[in-house]
């Protein structure tokens, strides 16, 4: 019975949540299953009675989509303050999902990110050029990556240009956008009645909601003046296309909302990806000599990459999946049973929240061998096909995964080609991994230099 899933002793009213930490609860999640190695644990914060599941085959329950649904629960609840009723935290019997999903799914095939290639080039160019000024300097990589993530998405998404590399500061949507992800988190683990005491906090997160509102209405004022909303971007696709199915158009309220997302959820996490997996290579001089001479046996000389070459690359994917695997951007999601239902055998009541963690899924024993060893080869088309089939979910799943995965692996696969055909990279501070959460994860103070490299290196 659900008795018999380990649950560590809580206090009345508020339960374990005062035994999680404020700045890093996936940290905290994490450290718990390392002490409960059934695979499950429950936790009650605050009255909510939820599920961690990292068993490979319970999670493979979980992502039976006939029995389980991803429900919208704080934090995503109140990351609906911001985001709304966009595709990443619509609910899922809100018809709006459905419409906007089947309009945008179009705008992440094959054949589009084809189409976006000049532009992410010109980003990832612009990113090469910016470090090639700084050789020798401490580069802030999260900071940087930040602003190749953003640039494109916003580019080729809605044409918009935030032209990061020419600032010292990131832009302020970035900062607003940081801190108010990070007061999600917070609330996740406060009573309703404390935030509300908070005037202070809710003012600064009012009106960081509002500067990026602002924003997102800019990057529409200016499509509608250039008067052409008939592009194929994002923009263009949900300002003028009609949902197949039931012929609906997206509301304008819905299309900022839509906008924000994708500002968001477009960048945040490409860049994380990118972070880990340069601190990857750092630690690993073995792979990093195999990107090197990939890249130096598929992109010689100096023009620039086409799609096509992008596409042919092996080592770097694997890198990037490798990444994906032990240093997961979003360290967790959230389903929900549609009825009674049973997990591993223990009965469980309808509407029971699950959480599926995906660091001690992604480094299970039951499922990988040396799971702590950062090793590209596990990703070799026939040791692939041996995986786990739920023991890796980077990117969610189900039709509730991750529109933009295509998007993210072709920005970050050309970014690392980019970097690594151009640069040797050096870690003179021997950096030591920090987490920093804001919902998301990123390698904190991650800093690296470069410098140009010499023939034969
Ligand atoms: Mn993305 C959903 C991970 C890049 C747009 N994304 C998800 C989910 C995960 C995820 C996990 C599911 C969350 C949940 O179940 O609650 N996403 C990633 C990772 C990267 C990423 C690890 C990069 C690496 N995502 C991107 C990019 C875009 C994007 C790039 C846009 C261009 N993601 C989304 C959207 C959703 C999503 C939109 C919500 C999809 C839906 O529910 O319909």
């Amino acid at each position: 019975a659900i008795h018999e899933i380990p649950a560590p002793q809580g206090l009345p009213i508020v339960g374990n949540m005062l035994q999680v930490p404020a700045h890093s609860p996936s940290a905290y999640f994490n450290e718990l299953a390392g002490r409960h190695p059934q695979g499950i644990y429950r936790l009650d914060l605050m009255g909510r009675d939820i599920l961690f599941v990292y068993d490979p085959d319970l999670v493979a329950e979980l992502c039976d989509e006939s029995r389980f649904y991803k429900s919208i629960d704080p934090p995503l609840s109140i990351v609906r303050d911001f985001a709304g009723d966009g595709l990443f935290t619509a609910r899922h019997d809100e018809p709006v999902w459905g419409q906007a999903h089947r309009i945008l799914m179009p705008a992440f095939s094959q054949r589009s990110m084809k189409a976006y290639f000049p532009q992410m080039l010109e980003i990832a160019q612009n990113l090469v050029a910016s470090w090639r000024r700084r050789q020798g300097q401490d580069l802030n990589v999260p900071d940087d990556m930040t602003r190749l993530t953003l640039d494109t998405i916003s580019l080729t998404g809605f044409d918009y240009r935030f032209d990061s590399f020419e600032s010292a500061e990131l832009h302020p949507f970035l900062r607003a956008m940081g801190r108010a992800l990070t007061e999600a988190m917070l609330r996740n683990r406060q009573l309703p009645l404390v935030t509300k005491l908070k005037r202070r906090r809710e003012e600064g997160y009012r009106a960081d909601i509002a500067l990026m509102r602002e924003l997102v209405d800019d990057v529409i004022r200016q499509r509608r003046a250039a008067g052409k909303a008939g592009t194929g971007d994002l923009l263009g696709l949900m300002l003028q296309a009609a949902d197949p199915r039931t012929g609906e158009r997206l509301s304008d309220a819905n299309i900022r909302d839509q906008v924000l997302t994708f500002l968001i959820a477009g960048h945040e996490t490409t860049s994380g990806l990118l972070s880990f997996a340069l601190y990857n290579l750092l630690r690993n001089p073995h792979a990093l000599a195999l990107a090197y001479a990939e890249v130096d046996r598929l992109l010689p000389g100096d023009e620039p990459p086409t799609y096509e070459t992008i596409m042919k690359l092996d080592v770097i994917p694997r890198v990037l999946e490798e990444t994906l695997r032990l240093w997961s951007p979003i360290p967790s999601f959230a389903v929900t049973a549609y009825a009674d239902t049973t997990l591993g055998g223990h009965p469980i009541a309808a509407e029971q929240r699950c959480v599926i963690l995906l660091p001690p899924l992604h480094r299970h024993p039951k499922a990988w061998d040396r799971p702590e060893e950062f090793d590209i080869d596990r990703w070799l088309p026939e040791r692939k096909r041996e995986h786990h089939p739920a023991a890796y979910k980077p990117f969610g799943n189900g039709e509730r995964a991750c529109i933009g995965r295509q998007f993210a692996l072709t920005e970050a696969r050309l970014a690392l080609a980019m970097v690594l055909r151009e640069f040797a990279l050096a870690d003179p501070g021997a950096y030591r991994m920090k987490i920093k959460q804001t919902l998301t994860l990123k390698p904190e103070d991650f800093t690296i230099r470069v410098r140009a490299r010499q023939p034969h290196e």
